[in-house]
């Protein structure tokens, strides 16, 4: 796709591609708290199930060439931006054959080669580095883009005002998704924000602001379409709200007593990939045979990763100095 053609209508192909992969997110998840809870992966890790619209849409407007930083939360991203599921279940189970040779963990899942700049354990932290691919983009005139996944807790934080007003002040192509599940860790947003759109903060940096239905994959796949397009034609900068729901706790193994069964449940009942499913069907875009096959392809792809992590050495001490330092 080039600069104008950011896609806003998706066709079968990029419909059938948005199911296959929200499906994929979530077996791949289901699977890995298993794998936790039974005690075969390490490091701690935060799961994203409910939110795969978000990756998903947005993911589906760029390019293998742009840019994404993620979160603590970040399976979806990275799965989104093509990254290869072998090497991602490798690096959660410690093992050498991970993205970072099983020393990084969730965390810290990472694959330059596909934009995606990495996972981040500290909140807010991937905004900057945002900003920074963004403007090597504009010095190396490219018309790439970088996306910066974030949450409402971390909309909070300094380094969200920071980045949005440099990125306004120097133009940069970034889009600000606001992932907006309700809840930073146990606190619910309305004891930590007294807006009710936390879009509507992008006025004060004078960047457009917007706000969708976070659990309509096409919504997010429209809105952050444009917001593509505003990047890299016209280098300015959104702040796209998602407004989205995690199904369970903050991390795996939080039984997350914080909030009711009926909330959790309300929100099951808009499920981005039941909703998407529903429509595909009715539209002739999926039978019932094909719905299988992806939910199929999908369990076989997630098997294959835990047997290659499986059969993937743990590291050995001597590449605990490797890859920390850089000789220039
Ligand atoms: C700078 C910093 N402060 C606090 C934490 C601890 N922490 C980890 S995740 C989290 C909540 C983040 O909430 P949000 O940004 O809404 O993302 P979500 O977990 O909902 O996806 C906190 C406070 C941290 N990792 N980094
Ligand atoms: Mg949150």
């Amino acid at each position: 796709m080039t600069s104008m053609q950011a896609q806003r209508r998706p066709d079968k192909e990029k419909l059938r591609w948005m199911y296959s992969q929200m499906v994929l997110i979530r077996t791949f998840e289901e699977r890995v708290q298993q794998d936790y809870m039974s005690g075969k992966l390490v490091g701690a890790i935060h799961v994203y199930v409910g939110e795969e619209a978000v990756a998903v849409g947005v993911c589906g407007q760029l390019r293998k060439d742009d840019y994404v930083t993620s979160t603590h939360r970040g399976h979806g991203h990275c799965i989104a931006k093509g990254l290869d599921l072998r090497r991602m279940m490798a690096e959660l189970y410690g093992k050498v054959d991970g993205q970072c040779r099983g020393k990084g963990g969730s965390m810290h899942l990472c694959d330059l080669e596909r934009g995606m700049l990495g996972a981040n354990g500290i909140v807010s932290a991937g905004l900057p580095l945002a900003c920074g691919a963004a403007l090597s983009a504009n010095l190396r005139h490219t018309d790439q883009v970088a996306v910066a996944f974030l949450g409402d807790g971390a909309s909070n934080a300094g380094a969200f005002h920071e980045s949005l007003n440099l990125a306004a002040v120097l133009k940069l192509p970034v889009v600000f998704v606001l992932e907006n599940n309700g809840y930073a860790d146990a606190t619910h947003i309305r004891y930590a924000a007294r807006v009710t759109n936390l879009a509507d903060r992008a006025a004060g940096y004078g960047i457009p602001g917007v706000t969708v239905d976070g659990m309509d994959v096409l919504a997010v796949h429209e809105a952050a379409g444009e917001a593509v397009a505003r990047a890299r034609s016209m280098r300015t900068p959104t702040l796209l709200e998602c407004k989205t729901y995690r199904y369970y706790g903050h991390y795996v193994g939080d039984a997350g007593q914080y909030r009711s069964k009926e909330e959790v449940e309300a929100y099951r009942q808009k499920d981005c990939i039941s909703q998407l499913e529903q429509r595909l069907l009715q539209e002739g875009i999926l039978s019932e045979g094909t719905r299988r096959e992806y939910r199929e392809q999908a369990t076989e792809a997630v098997e294959d990763a835990v047997r290659f992590a499986q059969n993937s050495p743990i590291p050995g001490p001597e590449v605990g100095l490797e890859d920390v330092y850089v000789r220039y």
